[in-house]
């Protein structure tokens, strides 16, 4: 279907496109998410090398949703990723506190270049099923959140193995992405994949 058209047939249907980049460190949980998304279970994964793509389709939004691999030596392939985001989901492993300082540099690294300025940030403080995790709170002053200025951000708690926050996660995507289209903020990122 050409981009045109597909534009007006989701306009008429009600439909929404929204493309997502997934990132984080390794093993913070991000491929079993995208499958806890995709299909409703829990894959028993191994470490990404390169980028699993699927589409999820939430209420009247299709997330095209990219999870790229997060081992050190694969960083530097993320910005690849960029262009056209609409959001970011970044996730982190809620009890990994020798690496939030990490998580940290990788993410600001992310959110300051230039071609995600129009992401907006959504961040998954994963394994909260996990004791000693820190909390989403914790996370949030980890990663230097309550710094960002002029983006909107939100930070959910979640346990990809049962499904926990995940879908709280995408609605606070979807509506804040209809609220920007609706303010006139031109999404680049309502392309196809
Ligand atoms: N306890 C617990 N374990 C989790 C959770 N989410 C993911 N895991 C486990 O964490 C490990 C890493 O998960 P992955 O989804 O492969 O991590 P990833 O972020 O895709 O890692 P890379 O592909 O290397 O970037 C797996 O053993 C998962 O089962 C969670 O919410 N709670
Ligand atoms: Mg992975």
């Amino acid at each position: 279907m050409g981009q045109a058209f597909r534009k007006l047939f989701d306009t008429f249907f009600g439909n929404t496109q929204m493309r997502v980049v997934m990132l984080g460190l390794d093993a913070a949980g991000k491929t079993t998410i995208l499958y806890k998304l995709h299909i409703g279970e829990v894959l028993s994964t191994v470490p990404t090398i390169g980028f699993n793509v699927e589409k999820v389709q939430y209420k009247n939004v299709m997330f095209t949703v990219w999870d790229v691999g997060g081992q050190e030596k694969l960083r530097p392939l993320w910005r690849h990723y960029f262009n056209n985001t609409d959001g970011l989901i970044y996730v982190v492993d809620s009890l990994d506190r020798e690496r939030i300082r990490q998580a940290k540099q990788e993410f600001q690294a992310i959110i300051n270049d230039p071609f995600m300025s129009n992401a907006i940030i959504l961040v998954f403080a994963n394994k909260q099923d996990l004791k000693g995790a820190m909390t989403p709170m914790e996370v949030s002053e980890g990663l230097g959140l309550f710094d960002i200025k002029n983006r909107k951000w939100h930070i959910q708690g979640t346990c990809a193995l049962r499904g926990d926050g995940l879908y709280e996660g995408l609605d606070w995507l979807s509506e804040t992405l209809k609220e920007m289209r609706a303010a006139g903020y031109s999404s680049l990122g309502a392309s196809s994949i």
